[in-house]
């Protein structure tokens, strides 16, 4: 195995990379290696980014190798084996005389994007490269970067990991237990306030959410609503959209892939579905996972779903579909 790998972050100069970028060096993620990293920005913040680099520089980070910043994405895309791609365009911009406020208008224009990154990480990333993308909307994204990447052996991700942690630090207070006891946690469906958090199959110490979690009030009206309006939340109280948090689920995204999935566990990414549960093959929907720790990541395909649970999720496939139609244009 390589002593080294090679990390590529867009949106460098965003505020989740400025807590993400100095973990990724921190060798709490890649153990002994050395994190070659590549920053990618738009030209006009890319000055932001000689700030960022000299920071790093002199936090004295032993793991850390090659640091580059660079506005041109194919080139950093060189022989990389991680992609985070964090980079997008946020709603209220005026882009060519037009405010992107639409969610429509801002399915397509960072839809855009991918089309390109997608490209170059398909033919110049690594085989078997990983491809995080946290830029909403992430799943949708996903989705037309995996279709022009054009390259199976590389797995491709939105994240979900933020609503998984922040669904079970919802659970946990509630069963008046520590968030380490709360495992086995999925987000299904879509990055988006339709999400379903699985309540039913995640475990509060070995005992099932099915039988510890009684009060379905709670549940309906309080737990899943609590999870999918969550970032609002965040943003109403911080004036900022989730940031350390946002960063720290990409590190455990990147650290759960990394890593073999103890048994019994899993944890929550969406990825290009095959067809199980139900999800219409190709949709990029979230689902529980295991990796092996060799670079082999798949789905559990056991989980038993309530009519309940199932109802929820068929609604954030619906959405799913929809965004995939609205970006249709995007999947030539
Ligand atoms: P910021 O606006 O602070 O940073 C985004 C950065 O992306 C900017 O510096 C911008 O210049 C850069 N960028 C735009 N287009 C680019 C391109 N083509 N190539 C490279 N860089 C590009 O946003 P931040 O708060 O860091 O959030 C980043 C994204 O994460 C947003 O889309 C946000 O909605 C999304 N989130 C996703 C979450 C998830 O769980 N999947 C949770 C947190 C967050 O809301």
């Amino acid at each position: 195995m390589s002593d080294r790998v090679k990390v590529v972050v867009t949106g460098a100069a965003g505020q989740i990379s400025y807590s993400l970028i100095p973990r990724l060096v921190d060798g709490t993620v890649f153990g002994n290696k050395k994190v070659d990293l590549e920053l990618v920005e738009i030209p006009a913040v890319l000055n932001k980014l000689e700030g960022m680099v000299m920071e790093m520089e002199d936090s004295f980070f032993p793991h850390m190798g090659d640091i580059n910043i660079t506005d041109n994405f194919a080139d950093a895309a060189e022989n990389a084996d991680w992609f985070l791609l964090v980079g997008s365009i946020p709603r209220g911009i005026v882009l060519n005389g037009k405010k992107i406020e639409e969610r429509s208008d801002l399915l397509k224009v960072n839809g855009g994007i991918f089309i390109d990154q997608g490209k170059a990480i398909g033919e110049k990333g690594k085989e078997k490269a990983k491809i995080l993308v946290v830029g909403n909307p992430a799943n949708t994204n996903a989705l037309i970067g995996h279709h022009h990447a054009r390259n199976e052996t590389q797995l491709w991700m939105a994240m979900t990991m933020l609503d998984s942690n922040r669904a079970k630090s919802f659970l946990a207070k509630k069963a008046s237990v520590g968030v380490d006891e709360v495992t086995k946690m999925t987000i299904w469906g879509n990055h988006s306030p339709t999400m379903y958090p699985d309540f039913e199959n995640v475990l509060i110490g070995n005992q099932r959410g099915a039988d510890v979690f009684s009060d379905l009030q709670w549940i309906e009206n309080e737990f899943i609503p609590g999870v999918q309006q969550r970032g609002k939340a965040v943003i109403d109280a911080r004036g900022a959209s989730s940031a350390t948090s946002a960063a720290k689920a990409a590190l455990d995204t990147v650290r759960a892939v990394e890593h073999k999935t103890i048994d019994g566990d899993c944890f929550s990414a969406a990825i290009v579905s095959d067809g199980s549960y139900g999800i219409d093959e190709g949709l990029v929907a979230g689902v529980p996972l295991i990796s092996d720790g060799q670079g082999q990541v798949n789905l559990i395909r056991d989980f038993s779903l309530s009519d309940f649970a199932k109802q929820r999720i068929q609604i954030s496939i619906e959405e799913l579909k929809s965004e995939k139609e609205a970006v249709a244009d995007l999947l030539d």
